[in-house]
């Protein structure tokens, strides 16, 4: 099915790809339409009898790096594909990912985004055929699906029609430089912890304060960074 929202994913392990597109709200706005995914294996683009996707470094050093040809081909196929994507690698050289980048993307026409292995791609490639890198955060990953993951969850929760709720998108982004106050439901007490008293008053204004009050004192303690543009 054609959608308004087409992601092509470049890879050389489409299977990790498969239980998470098919499970949860992912899946779900897949079935509706609302966006599709297309897996590209970077091995089916090789030419060589042995189907090598990678190779030594030039000048030496540990481990290897993703040959020019197969992902360049792969690439071109994507970019014919879904024309005007952004080609997005995956990588921990990459731009930090934010929020307001996954806001960004979801504004479309889609994604092409390219999963690295190995010790990365040839500076060629990055260079020429590349429009975006992008790193998920600062901790070592055995490559870029997981990272491509998370980006496909952020960015497509945000098309119109997916979460199915306008208003709780907006009220998101009014909320990004707060970390939520505590939530609670029944039964009022558990194993002896009680629910605080003023969420049980009815008082819709003392209800409003406390959350308020919380989720400053929560953002003051584990987030200060979130409060110093304020
Ligand atoms: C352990 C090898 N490292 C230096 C000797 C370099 C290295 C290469 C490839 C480290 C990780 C990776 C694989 N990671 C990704 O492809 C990746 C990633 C990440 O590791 N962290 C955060 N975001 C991303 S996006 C892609």
């Amino acid at each position: 099915m054609t959608s308004s929202f087409p992601i092509r994913i470049l890879t050389l392990f489409p299977e990790f790809f498969d239980s998470p597109l098919t499970t949860s709200l992912t899946g779900k706005a897949i079935d509706r339409g609302n966006f599709d995914v297309e897996l590209s294996n970077i091995r089916d683009f090789t030419t060589d009898k042995h189907n090598k996707c990678d190779d030594l470094p030039y000048g030496g050093g540990a481990g290897m790096v993703m040959k020019p040809e197969p992902l360049v081909a792969a690439l071109e196929d994507a970019r014919e594909a879904i024309p005007g994507a952004p080609r997005i690698l995956l990588t921990p050289q990459g731009t930090p990912f934010t929020q307001s980048l996954a806001r960004e993307l979801s504004r479309g026409p889609g994604m092409i985004l390219t999963c690295g292995r190995y010790e990365g791609v040839d500076e060629r490639v990055r260079q020429n055929w590349i429009d975006l890198e992008i790193s998920i955060g600062d901790y070592v990953l055995t490559g870029g699906e997981v990272a491509a993951m998370v980006i496909v969850d952020s960015v497509t929760r945000l098309l119109p029609g997916v979460l199915g709720n306008a208003d709780s998108i907006a009220e998101e982004s009014f909320s990004e430089s707060r970390l939520e106050y505590p939530h609670y439901t029944r039964p009022q007490n558990f194993r002896g912890h009680e629910v605080p008293e003023v969420l049980l008053s009815g008082h819709h204004g003392k209800i409003a304060q406390w959350r308020r009050q919380k989720a400053l004192e929560r953002t003051q303690n584990r987030r200060p960074d979130l409060l110093d543009d304020e």
